[in-house]
């Protein structure tokens, strides 16, 4: 490996990972091996299980990272977890294309190295290439309904919403990690169906707390720099699209006028609005729903091993403040 592209991968991949063992609750590489271990109710693993189930983890990191290098040019962002996006290094710019495609290059070099002889290597290639084409489909929706210049608020539905964060989110950061396992397992995943939908559930509801604490969290605890918060608060659309929800037509233009706009005051409009029309109240209300919801459809799933598999990645996520 070219020295290079060894430091490319480090700054891309691996250090984000220490940030992630501090600060993330909900790893998606060691998920994997997480969800391998419920699956198999408590038996201990041997070592190979580990190393295969670790370097399935490591697929999903590496595929995070190919398209967050992506997203950052796309989206012009400015930092990633406090670091200067890649493509932002002076001797970097556009080359950061060329890296995420290399990026993305490495799953199936992984999954050749390691699985060629499991009788799920098939069916393995595939679930990546599914997911990665799921994942730049709701990228795309999510592109092109934010072009500069055209947000339209009273467009952007919950409905909607919901379909950009289901493609973009759920499907690699929870689904994939769950489905790495059940192939391991033996399992084939067509059997699978529910679990992928509550899994797509849990992945909504996780993304609607994300949007949520960028905008009510706490900065400290959850490791990100203001001018970070500050530009989520502009964009969290949860937020802003239940926000519409509730408001009045005065509220509404108001909301409209201000929402968006870097301009201090602005965001202090916005945020005014949200606390007059309760929206932590509202998103509170959402949590214990969804949270019932997803209790009830898990308790309904004929296996315990399944049951608690599911159960350990609600707990995960339910009520963080991270
Ligand atoms: C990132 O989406 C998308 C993928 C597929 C990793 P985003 O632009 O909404 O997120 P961020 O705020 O992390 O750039
Ligand atoms: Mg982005
Ligand atoms: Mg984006
Ligand atoms: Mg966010």
């Amino acid at each position: 490996m070219a020295l290079g592209e060894e430091r490319m991968l480090d700054y891309n991949v691996t250090w984000r990972l220490d940030k992630f063992f501090t600060t993330w609750k909900l790893n998606r590489g060691l998920s994997v091996v997480d969800s391998y271990k419920l699956l198999k109710e408590g038996k201990e693993l041997t070592d190979e299980e580990i190393f295969l189930a670790s370097a399935l983890g490591w697929c999903i990191e590496w595929l995070q990272a190919y398209f967050l290098v992506l997203d950052d040019i796309m989206d012009g962002s400015h930092t990633r977890r406090g670091q200067p996006c890649w493509f932002r290094l002076p001797k970097i710019g556009m080359i950061a294309v060329n890296d995420g495609i290399l990026l993305r290059n490495h799953i199936p070099r992984i999954l050749k190295k390691h699985f060629r002889g499991k009788p799920y290597y098939v069916d393995l290639l595939d679930l990546f290439n599914e997911v990665e084409f799921q994942t730049a489909s709701g990228q795309m929706i999510d592109l092109i309904t934010t072009i500069e210049g055209e947000k339209d608020l009273t467009k952007y539905s919950l409905p909607l919403h919901r379909r950009i964060v289901q493609y973009k989110t759920a499907y690699y950061s929870f689904y994939l990690p769950v489905a790495c396992a059940l192939l391991m397992a033996g399992k084939n995943l067509d059997d699978h169906i529910d679990v992928k939908n509550i899994l797509i559930e849990m992945g909504v509801y996780f993304q609607v707390q994300d949007d949520y604490l960028d905008c009510f969290g706490t900065p400290e605890v959850i490791g990100k720099v203001i001018l970070e918060l500050i530009l989520k608060i502009l964009s969290a659309p949860w937020l802003v699209v239940k926000a519409m929800e509730r408001c009045n037509e005065e509220q509404k233009k108001l909301l409209i006028e201000n929402y968006g706009k870097e301009d201090p005051a602005c965001v202090a409009k916005v945020k005014e609005l949200y606390n007059t029309i309760d929206l932590q109240g509202a998103f509170v209300e959402y949590e214990n729903e969804s949270y019932g919801k997803l209790i009830k459809s898990i308790e309904a799933h004929p296996s315990k091993a399944i049951q608690a598999l599911l159960k350990s990645f609600l707990a995960k996520i339910y009520k963080r403040q991270k």
